[in-house]
């Protein structure tokens, strides 16, 4: 990652992080940067790969301990803020976390390791950090930076971890497609523990020497007061967001409208992604602000691989075409590449593929082909030489907000539960969300959602809280006694609120 300090090197004097009414100039960031490796270094030479977890607000501090642990030759580890206990505790024995960083709001949250002998725990703040200077070590592309978890078709999240050669590579092709420079201000309303968020707006905009604006947490007043500022030159953000931002617009008077839609003009890019953009959000968004949104798909493993053209036509309900330096192909059951117009899974192969999922080397081995493709899960046709997405080879797999989440972690949480004998877990189409957490229950008696969802909040994130309960007094099975996913997501579509 040295070529990412590199550039922030070029531009000294230049702000690269705003948060409200603070700046941060390159030269400070990397100075705090150096003295967190320092700090963390503790006097050793190298961390040699030890994970080092970290719970801070999305701002400044946060990029300086993330440039720090990489800086000192640790392993990224970043904690999503809003998660319970529970959640959290799984990431840190996960990852064997050996450091622990957290911010003053999450001291008490974590403070069980502050007694752990077997972890470093440091209270973080920016006022503690002395300017420290110490050699740093030397660190080649094939190390390990960073370990990202993701929900799959397990029933707990896996480890994604990335190395410096692979978060470069995910920089790269980025800053080349969509053509980040130093006059480019962006704004960060997404969460920190994610690819989204933490390569393609704020890595790509520091690397390119642009500016960031952290608004968080998410508020459409806030997102659309900073686009009137007149600064911001890229947006990004998931559908979800478009969608909210949208509703927020069309509460505002005309006068408002018309301030808003002529500073959105301004901006050079804005795209959408993580999620399946609806048409309707796209087209309505055009009529808003005058961008045809850049949709383009991606993969906590992979980063990004397919995209809608900067420049030339940008098709409503497809990703576009492969990345540059990104392998993408489809293939049948078979692995073998579909014919010409027919749906196949989208396999993808390149430098910014992830190393291994962590401390799963089944998992990591049943990823790949043979000859080292990565089976995304994902099924798509090309139509027109553009890629459309047709659905996921998997029914357990829900993308609401732009999080992935799995039916089976939740329905295992459900099961823990006193009262409910049995349950199954799917995504219900939804407008806003994309997808919505639907639970049928079987339960000795019907319970209280407002009071199940306060018990499983304290278990698992809000947003894989279901937002739907359906009572039953049986699940649909098939012969073999397993659920049939599809027919209970009739169920919750044909049975009334
Ligand atoms: C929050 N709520 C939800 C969800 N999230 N309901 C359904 N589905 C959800 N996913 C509920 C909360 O529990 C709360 O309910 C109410 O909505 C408001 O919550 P709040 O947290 O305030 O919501 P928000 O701040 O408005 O959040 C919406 C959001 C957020 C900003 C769209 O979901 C978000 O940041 N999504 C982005 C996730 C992301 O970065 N994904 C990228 C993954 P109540 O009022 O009842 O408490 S990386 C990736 O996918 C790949 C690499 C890629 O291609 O990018
Ligand atoms: P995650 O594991 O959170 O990185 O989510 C990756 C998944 O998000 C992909 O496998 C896709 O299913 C989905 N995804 C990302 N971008 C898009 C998009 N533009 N359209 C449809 N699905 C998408």
């Amino acid at each position: 990652m040295e070529l990412l300090f590199h550039q922030a090197i070029q531009n000294p004097s230049k702000i690269a992080i705003k948060v409200q009414e603070k700046s941060f100039t390159y030269s400070q960031l990397i100075q705090n940067a150096k003295s967190v490796a320092a700090l963390l270094l503790n006097g050793k030479a190298d961390l040699n790969e030890a994970r080092v977890a970290f719970m801070i607000n999305p701002g400044f501090d946060y990029v300086a301990v993330q440039w720090g642990i990489w800086m000192a030759g640790g392993v990224a580890v970043p904690l999503c803020i809003t998660y319970p206990f529970p959640s959290i505790q799984y990431v840190i024995e996960d990852t064997q976390a050996e450091l622990i960083v957290t911010a003053k709001e999450y001291e008490e949250l974590l403070k069980v390791y502050s007694e752990d002998p077997t972890k470093r725990f440091i209270r973080f703040s920016d006022d503690s950090l002395e300017e420290m200077q110490g050699d740093l070590p030397s660190i080649s592309y094939e190390r390990g930076a960073m370990i990202l978890y993701t929900s799959g078709t397990t029933s707990l999240p896996k480890g994604v971890l990335t190395t410096h050669g692979t978060i470069e590579a995910q920089i790269r092709t980025l800053i080349k497609a969509w053509k980040w420079t130093a006059q480019d201000h962006t704004i960060c309303l997404l969460p920190l523990h994610h690819v989204h968020g933490i390569i393609n707006v704020v890595s790509c905009a520091l690397w390119a020497g642009a500016t960031v604006e952290f608004v968080h947490p998410f508020d459409a007043r806030t997102v659309f007061e900073t686009i009137l500022s007149g600064q911001v030159t890229v947006f990004m953000a998931v559908p979800t967001i478009y969608f909210k931002l949208i509703s927020y617009f069309e509460s505002e008077s005309d006068l408002r409208k018309t301030a808003i839609t002529e500073s959105l003009n301004k901006l050079r890019l804005m795209v959408s992604g993580s999620a399946a953009l609806p048409v309707s959000v796209m087209e309505k968004w055009k009529e808003i602000s005058g961008h045809y949104l850049l949709e383009r798909y991606g993969m906590t493993e992979i980063g990004m691989a397919i995209s809608n053209p900067y420049n030339g036509e940008r098709k409503a309900g497809y990703i576009g075409q492969p990345l540059a330096d990104v392998e993408v192909r489809l293939v049948d059951e078979n692995n073998q590449e579909v014919k010409k117009g027919e749906p196949g899974e989208i396999q993808v192969k390149g430098p910014s593929v992830f190393k291994e999922y962590w401390g799963k080397n089944e998992a990591t081995q049943k990823a790949f082909t043979s000859d080292g493709w990565f089976m995304t899960g994902d099924i798509a046709v090309i139509e027109d030489g553009y890629f459309r997405i047709l659905g996921r080879d998997s029914v357990d797999i829900i993308k609401s907000g732009g999080y992935k989440i799995s039916a089976l972690e939740i329905e295992e949480v459900l099961r823990k539960h006193p009262e409910i004998q049995d349950c199954g877990v799917v995504g219900i189409p939804d407008e806003e969300w994309g997808e919505l957490v639907a639970a049928a229950l079987i339960s000795a008696q019907d319970l209280e959602s407002k009071e199940l969802n306060t018990w499983l909040r304290e278990r698992m994130p809000a947003y894989k809280t279901p937002r739907r309960y359906l009572f039953l007094n049986e699940l649909p099975r098939n012969a073999m006694g397993k659920v049939v996913k599809n027919e209970l997501k009739k169920l919750f579509i044909e049975t009334p609120q």
